[in-house]
């Protein structure tokens, strides 16, 4: 699904003869373009040179490997699986300004729970928005989920509450709260958050076993922005990466790693239901290189299994 997000990166390195000064400079080029922030990519394409140096590589083509192998390095440490509460139900807080996929994700992550056999409660704590409770009804039929819900412009808290209420007293596998991207400023939207997170505390003995931040990636270096924010105001967990079926170019990814150190979680890969992955650094790297190794326009269907 994921698309060789480093096409022109690949391009680069097939359109050079030597491996020299130039073809690092594109290479930091082509890194920024897809991107990767300006710091990391300088520091990829220094370590590059340094190996080619070392291992004598004068055939661009050969520093796929190297590139490759760097990647990964950068993306090795931002794996961690889901956290899992002590005691039922696991609760998962779902952040994320608008439009980037949070009421999607959450289908997909409830959807996923059910499917394994799990008592999962969806819970519309989104009320700003007028057709958001509907939407996220919409997704709990779809996934076969219970959703708990109040009317439109209730305070996100009581509906948390009651989820909470809910979920504990039928000790629910899961709890999955879905929030506002935006209401009237970000500090209400930051307030209420907290908030939410403090009902969930108080009901259920521990905070949110997992606070996720949805990032779109296509975003690119606003990216960053946007986990500080969140990171700042309610302190995140995870981080689900959505929308790299689309036109992503992936490398916000490598920045967000080295930026926050805030694990990866999972990528949204589509608009339906199994358009979700675990994150996993070497699949990651596959796809992204995919078709720029074999300089064609296939998809790359590694994570499309
Ligand atoms: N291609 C693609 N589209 C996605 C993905 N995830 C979400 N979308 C689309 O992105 C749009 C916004 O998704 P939502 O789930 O409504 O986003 P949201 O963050 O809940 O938005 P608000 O509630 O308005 O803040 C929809 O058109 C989704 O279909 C993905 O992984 N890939
Ligand atoms: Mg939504």
């Amino acid at each position: 699904m994921l698309k060789g997000l480093f096409k022109r990166v690949g391009a680069t390195l097939r359109g050079h003869s030597v491996v020299g000064d130039e073809l690092m400079e594109d290479l930091e080029e082509a890194l920024i373009q897809a991107d990767v922030k300006v710091t990391l990519a300088m520091e990829i394409v220094e370590n590059m040179r340094e190996r080619a140096e070392k291992q004598n590589i004068t055939n661009p083509v050969d520093l796929f490997d190297i590139l490759r192998s760097e990647v990964r390095n950068i993306l090795k440490p931002a794996e961690a699986p889901l956290e899992t509460g002590a005691y039922a139900p696991t609760t998962f807080l779902v952040l994320g300004v608008n439009g980037v996929g949070k009421t999607t994700t959450i289908a997909k992550i409830a959807n996923w729970y059910k499917q394994a056999g799990n008592d999962v409660i969806m819970v519309a704590a989104d009320t700003f928005r007028a057709a958001a409770i509907d939407q996220l009804e919409i997704w709990a039929q779809r996934a076969n989920c219970d959703i708990v819900r109040q009317q439109h412009g209730a305070d996100p808290s009581a509906v948390v509450y009651d989820a909470m209420q809910a979920g504990v007293g039928r000790s629910a596998n899961l709890v999955i709260i879905d929030t506002a991207g935006r209401i009237h400023t970000k500090h209400h939207l930051m307030e209420e958050l907290a908030k939410i997170t403090r009902v969930v505390e108080k009901e259920l003995g521990r905070p949110p076993d997992e606070k996720l931040l949805v990032i779109d990636g296509s975003t690119g270096q606003n990216a960053i922005n946007q986990v500080k924010q969140f990171d700042d105001a309610i302190g995140v967990t995870g981080l689900v990466v959505t929308k790299l079926d689309g036109t992503a170019k992936g490398g916000i990814v490598l920045s967000l790693v080295r930026e926050f150190g805030i694990p990866i979680k999972l990528l949204g890969v589509g608009e339906t239901l199994d358009g979700l992955r675990i994150f996993s650094a070497d699949e990651y790297v596959q796809a992204m290189f995919y078709d720029s190794e074999n300089g064609e326009d296939e998809e790359a269907d590694d994570l499309d299994e």
